[in-house]
């Protein structure tokens, strides 16, 4: 009996300390996808090897493979998986929202290099705002700098303008995110950010569009999320009942001991 109460003393302590459900860096297997086998590599397995985690919200269009010379991905093509974009996927915890966009197209070295990653709380994607706009995203991620922005105006792709936008114009600064562009990985690459909710103005039951392009437009991933935020004790609360169990059984073992 003591050593089931020290226990959920011990496992309150310690609630009230984690929160994430996810690591930043750039690889997706805390989201339940292995990039290891050499199989990754082939069209169609982003398709089939998907988030494991329950109420994940994603999207996959692995439609090239590294084999490929030149493939439709649309609205533009690919050369093997260099501007396939493959999958993207969306979570969130009682604190942040989570991201990751698994692509062929590494950070440096490609003739158009990889776009900025926007969100939209509705302002613009939501079709029942009157400032509705599909090509147009609240906010967005420099993918140079890991700095989050209330976005004013956006840079249009090169080539294939149905992708728009590609990057951030010009925008407010709201702070510094974690966010990791990864390298090789079975000629893959991960882009993987979080995000505080209350920097994105998010609570439970709010929508959430994602968006990822590249200069030249080619391939494209739009994803939207409905955010659940689960109401839970304050951590304080837990913490305090957790030192207040390990207290009793401190005291019963000396009682214990004195008897
Ligand atoms: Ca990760
Ligand atoms: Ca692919
Ligand atoms: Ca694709």
């Amino acid at each position: 009996m003591k050593k089931t109460l020290l226990a959920v003393a011990l496992l309150l302590l310690g609630s009230a300390s984690c929160a994430n459900a996810y690591v930043v860096d750039g690889n997706v297997s805390d989201w339940g996808v292995d990039l290891t086998p050499n199989a990754a590599k082939n069209i169609h397995y982003l398709d089939a090897n998907t988030p494991t985690g329950t109420g994940v919200s994603y999207v996959t269009e692995d439609n090239a493979s590294h084999l490929t010379s030149s493939i439709y991905v649309g609205p533009g093509w690919s050369t093997g998986n260099t501007y396939d974009a493959e999958a993207m996927y969306l979570d969130n915890d009682n604190l942040s929202v989570y991201l990751a966009i698994v692509t062929g197209l590494p950070q440096f070295g490609a003739q158009y290099p990889a776009g900025d990653i926007f969100f939209d709380t509705g302002k613009y994607q939501d079709p029942s705002s009157p400032f509705y706009d599909p090509k147009k995203f609240t906010y967005g991620i420099n993918i140079a700098t890991s700095k989050l922005y209330n976005v004013s105006s956006w840079q249009s792709v090169a080539i294939f303008s149905d992708a728009n936008p590609w990057a951030i114009g010009s925008g407010v600064f709201l702070g510094d995110v974690p966010f990791v562009y990864s390298g090789d990985q079975k000629t893959h690459h991960v882009l993987e950010a979080s995000v505080p909710l209350n920097l994105l103005g998010l609570e439970d039951g709010d929508s959430l569009w994602a968006h990822w392009t590249m200069q030249c437009g080619n391939d494209v991933l739009n994803l939207k999320r409905d955010v659940v935020v689960t109401p839970e004790p304050p951590s304080v609360v837990l913490f305090a009942v957790g030192l207040l169990l390990a207290f009793a059984v401190i005291v019963q073992r000396r009682m214990a001991l004195f008897s």
